[in-house]
């Protein structure tokens, strides 16, 4: 008994010094496990005289369940300090901030297109989107361009080889296709900005065969050009974040509008560089006009019931003017050291409220 009482003690005592869980499961074995100590020591007790088994064998359930017991307790401990450990290694401060540290950079065209799309979507327009491979109608004939146009001929349009009926499709020469879709297929008021690639067949310092427009569209009943000046003029002066900026409204011609407009900004060159929002000089950078009763008609509406205005600008031309590009061939090149230069975060969205600073690089 005082055998037993001894080996209880030793046990347990080092079950409790026991300081891994890997050694507790192996003192486990050794004591309880199949040919452990204690084990052994019950299979002893088969041999013994039945008074002496009853004795020996309850003394000996005893050391099995205080050593069962400790083992209890000690993995309880030893498993709860190995979770601590754990996740005070995992541990993440969830009040970081998100924005990771990225080479990441947004393209200035992607941006300025982002920039245009919430000045107007301040305003209640929406975006519109379509194809960029347009049938002729849509490019041309529903816009009032004739078919002795210059802008029809070759060398100023991309036209595809004809398809089995003979007809060939155009790389759209602008998005005024979208607003002719978008006008067939609802009820105005309609009032959409339509970003998007467009496609001319030159290409020298000051033009590339892909390049970016956004038009505008705003139809419903008694739209005037006091409408269009007033939203041309909001758009001008958020996108240049200049609240005073000179903008003056010069007669102009296309065959889709009537009246025509070109949009121009106040600016000084005077010093070498060009500065925007000051000086006695004029920089174009919008064309716009009345929507001519004929499109409208083309598109089903009756031009007595309903007007409306259009506009559309070069996005690299606005985007070269407020961010300092000076050459237009670079945002085409892929270079990752004017990425670097020109480029913005991308998760620093632009927003009117914020002056559509953004952070920047
Ligand atoms: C410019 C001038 C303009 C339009 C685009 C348009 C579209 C339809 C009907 C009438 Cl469906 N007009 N678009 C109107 C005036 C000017 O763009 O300088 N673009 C770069």
């Amino acid at each position: 008994m005082q055998d037993l009482d001894r080996l209880k003690s030793e046990l347990v005592a080092s079950i409790e010094a026991a300081d891994t869980l890997e050694a507790l499961e192996a003192l486990r074995v050794s004591v309880l496990g199949k040919k452990g100590r204690v084990s052994l020591m019950m299979r002893e007790l088969g041999g013994m005289a039945p008074e002496e088994r009853k004795t020996a064998g309850q003394a000996l359930n005893l050391v099995k369940d205080a050593v069962a017991a400790a083992i209890d307790i000690r993995n309880a401990a030893l498993s709860s300090a190995a979770l601590d450990a754990r996740l005070a290694a995992e541990a993440i401060d969830v009040s970081l901030p998100v924005r990771p540290e990225t080479e990441a950079r947004l393209h200035p065209l992607s941006r300025t297109i982002e920039e245009v799309v919430a000045i107007f979507a301040e305003m209640g327009f929406s975006v519109a989107e379509g194809p960029d491979i347009e049938s002729d109608y849509y490019n041309f004939t529903a816009l009032n361009i004739p078919e002795e146009h210059p802008a029809r001929q070759e060398h100023d349009t991309f036209y595809l080889s004809p398809d089995s009926d003979g007809r060939r499709k155009v790389l759209r020469t602008h998005t005024s296709p979208v607003q002719i879709r978008t006008m067939e297929a609802a009820e105005p008021p309609i009032r959409i900005i339509v970003p998007g690639r467009t496609y001319r067949s030159d290409h020298d310092a000051t033009h590339s065969p892909m390049f970016h427009q956004c038009e505008g569209l705003v139809i419903g009943d008694g739209i005037h050009m006091g409408h269009l000046k007033g939203c041309l003029i909001d758009f001008c002066r958020a996108f240049f974040g200049v609240d005073d900026l000179p903008v003056r409204f010069r007669p102009s011609y296309f065959p889709f509008t009537e009246p025509s407009a070109e949009v121009d900004i106040g600016c000084t060159r005077d010093g070498g560089g060009l500065k925007i929002g000051m000086g006695d000089d004029w920089l174009e950078i919008l064309g716009s006009g009345m929507v001519n009763p004929r499109v409208l008609a083309n598109c089903g509406y009756d031009p007595e019931k309903y007007q409306g205005f259009a506009f559309g600008m070069g996005i690299e031309r606005i985007a070269m003017l407020k961010y300092g590009i000076p050459d237009l061939r670079t945002f085409y090149d892929s270079d990752l050291r004017w990425m670097r230069h020109y480029g913005f975060l991308p998760f620093d969205a632009p927003s009117v409220h914020a002056g559509l600073a953004g952070g920047g690089v």
